[in-house]
């Protein structure tokens, strides 16, 4: 017996998938997540680092879309679930099943625990939409990257879902050259910081570098 709270997603995402929505008004990319204790992880905070919502969100200006009905402005858009591959299977299946017909073009799906088979099992279900596997804890890599020959996943180091959105978005970028032109600005950033830091560095030597950057931590 499938209770109500479960069956009502199940409900929504079938209901969603036979909609036909144009794309534009569509998450682009889907994010799940085998609990809510994985959120941490996924999205960052709580003294986790950056996680995939800070990717998306802050760095290439996705929306998070929380309402299929009212889609964000932003062009490009995100939605966030919590599936159990264990508990709530059923869930699982109607995720990965409606994901294309949601118009979702990526999956980052993330658990963790030694048996994370939320990101094999989405990317077997939702096949041949590709899927970012993220191993929430390090003795989940296993279970997240052993998929058989012929059932591919693409997967990221333990905990790196900011990787996993970043590459979510080179995906999206062979389409969209607004994100591509995102994804080089944010690597320019990057490079412009290590710049400034080695130039300091050198400039300031180590103790004066110590003590300017290792203040500013403190
Ligand atoms: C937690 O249980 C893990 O972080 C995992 O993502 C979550 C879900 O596991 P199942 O409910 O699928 O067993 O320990």
């Amino acid at each position: 017996m499938t209770p109500d709270s479960v069956q009502s997603l199940i409900d929504q995402l079938r209901e969603e998938a036979e909609m036909d929505r144009p794309n534009d008004l569509t998450p682009d990319v889907g994010i799940v997540m085998g609990s809510d204790s994985d959120l941490a992880t996924m999205a960052g905070g709580k003294g986790k680092r950056p996680g995939a919502y800070a990717a998306l969100a802050d760095e290439l200006g996705f929306e998070e879309q929380t309402d299929y009905t009212d889609a964000p402005d932003a062009r490009f858009t995100f939605e966030t679930f919590v599936c159990s591959a264990h508990r709530t299977p059923e869930l699982m299946y109607a995720y990965a099943e409606t994901a294309a017909d949601r118009g979702i073009d990526v999956i980052i799906a993330g658990a963790g625990g030694k048996s994370a088979d939320l990101p094999n099992m989405t990317a077997s279900i939702a096949y041949p939409l590709p899927v970012i596997g993220v191993p929430v804890q390090e003795k989940s890599v296993d279970s997240v990257i052993g998929m058989p020959q012929g059932a591919p996943i693409t997967a990221v180091d333990a905990g790196k879902s900011f990787n996993a959105a970043l590459s979510a978005a080179q995906i999206l970028a062979r389409q969209h050259d607004d994100l591509r032109d995102r994804l080089v600005s944010y690597h320019e950033d990057l490079q412009t910081e290590v710049g400034e830091v080695s130039r300091d560095l050198h400039e300031l030597g180590t103790p004066g570098f110590k003590d300017e950057y290792w203040e500013r931590e403190e």
